[in-house]
């Protein structure tokens, strides 16, 4: 076991893999995968759960490629058809890889990561990264948490990290990167997810939901692109909002349509960003009641 050391693989070495990103909700996993990856490729907000499919993003650096999937938090509160969809893709993500990144926050082990922690598979290579490390004043109470930790399983590495201020996180990948075997690089330099560009867009917009509308609005919206054409460096794309509601639909519109103004135009700002070209964008609002627990319609969706 190790604290936060970064050293690169011996010269001469490349080392390839794949390295499951997993936590209970919220704990900040999207937002460490974008730092790993060096661009906004999963959608983050500070609401919990909102992930909901596996995303693949590929850091490549001297000496070591690494494939994060990004998973949906565990959780084992709600139980309607989507969550339990939601939990499948956590347990599916830990088969396969050569490594596991278990995220907790700094600032205290829950029960909640309890659960987590007892879905790894014994043999499994596990480093835990301790994030949201910035929150943490008290240097005393870290060290105590960071050999509580340790004491619960044996881990690879532990590192305190943080996501969003891009503390450690080179030194967290470099622990990873001793955990997975040597190899050839699999990805281009370029790629840096296993995404659509469709299913990156529909991301976008769900993460302006998620962070524009009330509490518990977002949870009942999923959406859909029906269109996405590319003419030159232009892409056109429509996508549809679904609510469960008909009093939902009417907030994601807003009063004179402006949430949904600003759902598109910020929407829209990310995804000329991901893509690197301009984007016009047409969204639409439909209801479509109780799709949360319509298995048929998540298959419809890409939920397996
Ligand atoms: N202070 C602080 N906040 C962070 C850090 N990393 C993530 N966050 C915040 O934590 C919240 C949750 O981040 P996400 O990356 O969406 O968390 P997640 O674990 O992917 O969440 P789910 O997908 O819902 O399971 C967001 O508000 C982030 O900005 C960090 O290092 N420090
Ligand atoms: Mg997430």
């Amino acid at each position: 076991m190790a604290t936060s050391s970064a050293a690169a693989a011996p010269s001469g070495e490349h080392r390839s893999g794949t390295v499951a990103i997993v936590g209970r909700p919220n704990v900040g996993k999207s937002t460490l995968l974008n730092a790993l990856v060096g661009a906004h490729v999963s959608i983050t907000s500070r609401k919990a759960q909102t992930t909901r499919n596996r995303v693949v993003g590929i850091r490549t650096a001297p000496g070591a490629q690494l494939s994060f999937v990004d998973t949906p938090g565990f959780q084992t509160r709600y139980a309607n058809a989507l969550n339990k969809a939601m939990n499948r893709e956590v347990s599916r993500a830990l088969a396969d890889v050569d490594a596991i990144l278990l995220v907790v926050e700094a600032t205290g082990w829950d029960e909640r990561d309890d659960a987590m922690l007892g879905l790894l598979p014994p043999a499994a290579r596990v480093v835990l990264a301790l994030n949201k490390v910035d929150r943490v004043k008290d240097r005393h109470a870290l060290a105590s948490l960071l050999a509580a930790c340790g004491a619960r399983r044996d881990f690879a590495a532990l590192v305190p990290v943080s996501a969003e201020k891009g503390r450690a996180v080179d030194a967290l990948a470099a622990e990873l990167a001793r955990c997975v075997p040597e190899g050839p690089p699999l990805h281009g330099p370029d790629e840096i997810t296993d995404r659509p560009e469709r299913f990156l867009a529909a991301e976008l917009v769900r993460e302006k939901l998620f962070r524009l509308l009330g509490e518990e609005i977002p949870y009942g919206t999923a959406v859909v692109v029906d269109q996405f054409e590319q003419e030159g460096a232009l892409r056109r794309i429509h996508a549809t909002v679904f609510v469960d509601r008909d009093s939902h639909r009417a907030m994601v519109i807003g009063a004179r349509g402006e949430m949904l103004k600003r759902i598109g135009t910020e929407a829209r700002v990310g995804m000329e960003a991901l893509f690197g070209g301009k984007v016009y964008l047409e969204l639409f609002v439909k209801v479509k009641r109780g799709w949360a627990d319509d298995e048929r319609v998540l298959r419809d969706w890409g939920f397996e």
